[in-house]
């Protein structure tokens, strides 16, 4: 019998989803040593908590970028390295967060911490390790007309460095237990979180050889949706459990960390989320109706729950 195939199902942001995040996870899993080859403990290491799930968003974006920009007929392999990219420079970032000198938590992705399975040490060369790597992947993209590869390792060295996402980190760390103003906090939630999901999209838009115009908007998409993203993360960390979350939840409230419903509270916390989703819609508006996808990722990740 003949497959129906109905618009809902052409449609439907799950099944894109599905899809991109079933492509994303075998790209992931050849990007990175096997588990076999020695030292056979770093590899295990970078393989166990790079091949532990998680939403895979930010290696989505840059797929979804590249969609907006050149549609989603367009072949994916020459997007695949950046993608990955992404992910092993987020994942490497969870694995130092965690660890006893920063966050100190037992529970990432579901499971048990990399410091709790392979040691601290380990778990410092698993990050710097995935990092490292991440700059390799990107050295392997074939540079579209208008950006040439040096502009990939610079924007991702930016995003990655002292200028933002660790100086998220370092300015969080700095923060607990002061009491800070909305403007503080947004300052590290724009470095901590939004850095890393704007140049996603960017480096997805710039492998499609976006315009400068449609990169400026694809950047204004994400840095509302990097701000909405993270007071998500505040709100689900007081209201979920750590089952729902696969992290330890109610962690900002105990370590006194600076988070939105800390200083305005949930109700304004969810409004602002909300009208920052509404930015994030508008900056699209540049790029037409290709950006179908990122619209409705933004609508989604208003909505989730862990
Ligand atoms: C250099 C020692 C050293 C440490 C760097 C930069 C850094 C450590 C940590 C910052 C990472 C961090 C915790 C950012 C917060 C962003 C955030 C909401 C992370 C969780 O992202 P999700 O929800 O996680 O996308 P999954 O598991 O789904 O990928």
């Amino acid at each position: 019998m003949k497959a129906v195939r109905t618009p809902s199902d052409a449609n439907s942001l799950s099944l894109y989803l599905e899809k991109r995040r079933a492509l994303v996870e075998v790209a992931l899993k050849q990007s990175i040593p096997a588990a076999s080859i020695r030292p056979a403990t770093i590899h295990q290491a970078m393989r166990y908590s790079l091949l532990a799930g998680g939403k895979r968003l930010r290696p989505i974006l840059t797929l979804a970028a590249a969609e907006a920009i050149a549609g989603e007929s367009m072949d994916l392999a020459t997007i695949l390295p950046a993608a990955c990219a992404v992910e092993l420079i987020h994942t490497y970032s969870l694995i130092h967060d965690d660890l006893p000198c920063m966050d100190d938590d037992d529970l990432r992705r579901g499971r048990p911490t990399s410091h709790k399975v392979y040691g601290e040490g380990v778990a410092v060369l698993a990050g710097d390790a995935l990092l490292t790597q991440a700059f390799g992947l990107l050295a392997k993209i074939t540079p579209p007309k208008r950006y040439p590869l040096s502009l990939f390792l610079e924007e991702t060295a930016l995003a990655a460095g002292s200028l933002h996402l660790i100086a998220g980190q370092v300015a969080d760390i700095e923060a607990e237990g002061k009491k800070l103003s909305i403007t503080d906090v947004r300052f590290i939630h724009e470095r901590k979180t939004a850095a890393m999901i704007v140049l996603s999209l960017r480096l997805g838009a710039m492998c499609a050889n976006a315009t400068p115009r449609q990169l400026k908007a694809l950047t204004d998409f994400g840095k509302a949706l990097g701000l909405a993203f993270q007071i998500i993360d505040d709100i689900l960390d007081v209201t979920q459990s750590s089952e729902q979350l696969g992290k330890s939840a109610g962690k900002d409230l105990t370590a006194a960390k600076a988070t939105y419903p800390a200083v305005i509270g949930l109700e304004a916390s969810h409004k602002e989320a909300a009208r920052l989703t509404k930015k994030a819609h508008a900056a699209l508006r540049e790029i037409g109706p290709k950006a179908k996808r990122l619209t409705q990722i933004a609508e989604y990740l208003l909505g989730r729950s862990s």
